[in-house]
Order: C-alpha cells, then structure tokens, then sequence
C-alpha cells in the first residue's frame, strides 16, 4: 500500500525543507482489523489485528515560487520518493493541488501544507480509518479536542461560519471542513475533476466528495497554526469566495 503525501509550496523557504525531512521522518505501520488490505486468512476471524507497512512518496508541486524556495527544490528532489514538479507562475493551491494529484500514483493521498501547522506524525490515525474500510475519505478536524494553539477567535468563527454553511448546504455534521488534513482514495480523487486554482479548493472538494455520495470520516488533530509574522497569508476576503464555491457546486456538478 502507497501513500501520496501531496505538497502544494509557494513561498516556503523556511519551511519546506523541514515539512519534507518531518514526512520521511514518520514510519507507518499500522494494527489494524479487516479492510481491503487483511490476508485471506484472516477474513474471517474478525477480531484478529494484523499489522501494514505503508509506502509513501512525496509529490511537492512549486506554485511559481519566488523567494529562493526554488533554489532548495533540486536538493530535495534528490532524496528517494520525492519527486518535485513547477508551475511557471502562480496559480494558487488549489491548482497545485491538481497537479500533486495528477502526478502521483499512491492508492491514498493526502493534502499536507508546505508550513509547519500540521503534523505527519497524526498520518496513521488519519488513514486508519480507510485502511479498514470503513471510508473512503477522512478528514482531520482541529476541532475535536486535539491539542492546538489557541489562535485568532476572528478565523474559529470564520471557520465555523464556512463549516457550519457546507452542513446546511449538504445535511451532514462536519467540524472541521478547512482543514488541509484531508485523505481520500484513488477511487475518489479520479471522480473530482477539480478546477478552482485558488481558495475554492477545501470547498470544491468537499462539495463534490459529499454530493458524490461519500461520507466523510473525522479524526482529532492537533494544530499549531502559524502567526503572520510567520508567513500566515489568509484574509477574511477569501471566505467569500469559499462560500460562493459552496454554493455553486451545490448547484451544479
Ligand atoms: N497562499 C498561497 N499558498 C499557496 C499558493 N499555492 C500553493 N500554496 C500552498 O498552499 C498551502 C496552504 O497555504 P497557506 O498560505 O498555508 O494557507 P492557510 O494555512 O490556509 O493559511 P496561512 O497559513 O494562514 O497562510 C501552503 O503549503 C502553500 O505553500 C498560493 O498561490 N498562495
Ligand atoms: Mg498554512
């Protein structure tokens, strides 16, 4: 079993190496009871665990850096799984996103941003549910009494305004729709045919995940999100256009 860690980068300099050395860094083994990935044998004894080695490899996708970010990519493509592909100018993450996805080969992706605000140690809670079959898609909510760094109240409230909008728009009860922990199978991301380049991107897949018919599975995280100062870059004025995505794909699609 291969795990597609899919890196969206812009303007990362100081962090993009770190995030790489932190995801090669996690071993994924994992205990688990049934699922599409058990031993003939042990499809019938139910209450037996049996232990999965997971495989990654890294797709980093450079969204038309300019901060020396670039000059750091060759060195990380030379380590075993990292593949890094460019985008001559910016686009936005959700268009670096689609290019991760299309380039990788793993039969599970996950999302995972350039910064240092989530952290790859959670990937084996965040895929276990799946590796058993008990979902296709998983996402790690920061709201589910996960340790995490009390922030801004302005961007929770802006959080749950936009996750409370997707529960009314498609009857289900996430708490977490932002995050950038999100894993789904092959199956799913070859059924999403995503186009927002930008911020519409959490929202585009979500619609479609949910309109497809998938339920999303939720896992605790913990958070340690970044200051401005820090190269933070989310604004108020990108919620509007993560509604209207909301609304749009509601509609059509
Ligand atoms: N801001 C921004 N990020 C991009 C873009 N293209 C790819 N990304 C990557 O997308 C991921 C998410 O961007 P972030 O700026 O961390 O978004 P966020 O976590 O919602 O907000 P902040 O951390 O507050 O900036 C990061 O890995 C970025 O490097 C882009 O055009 N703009
Ligand atoms: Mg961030």
């Amino acid at each position: 079993m291969k795990l597609s860690v899919l890196i969206p980068c812009y303007n990362e300099i100081d962090t993009i190496r770190e995030i790489v050395e932190r995801v090669l860094a996690v071993d994924i083994k994992l205990e688990l009871r049934n699922g599409p990935y058990a031993p003939p044998e042990m499809r019938d004894a139910r209450s037996k665990v049996f232990e999965l080695v997971v495989d990654k490899e890294v797709i980093i996708v450079d969204d038309g850096s300019r901060d020396g970010t670039r000059d750091i990519l060759p060195e990380l493509a030379e380590l075993p799984g990292v593949f890094v592909h460019y985008h001559e100018r910016n686009q936005g993450k959700g268009a670096a996103v689609r290019t991760a996805i299309e380039k990788s080969s793993g039969e599970v992706l996950i999302v995972q941003d350039a910064d240092l605000e989530y952290d790859p140690r959670e990937y084996p809670q965040l895929l276990q549910p799946i590796l058993e079959g008990r979902t296709k898609v998983v996402y790690g909510s920061r709201f589910l009494g996960g340790p995490r760094k009390a922030m801004f109240f302005t961007h929770m409230l802006g959080n749950k305004v936009l996750t409370l909008f997707t529960n009314v728009l498609f009857d289900t009860i996430l708490s977490d729709m932002e995050t950038c922990y999100k894993v789904f199978t092959r199956e799913v991301a070859l059924q999403l045919r995503l186009k927002s380049p930008g911020w519409g991107f959490d929202p585009e897949i979500t619609a479609k995940i949910l309109k497809r018919g998938y339920r999303i599975y939720e896992v605790p995280i913990s958070y340690t999100g970044r200051e401005y100062n820090e190269g933070k870059k989310i604004s108020w004025r990108d919620g509007l256009t993560v509604m209207w995505t909301l609304l749009k794909y509601r509609l059509t699609e």
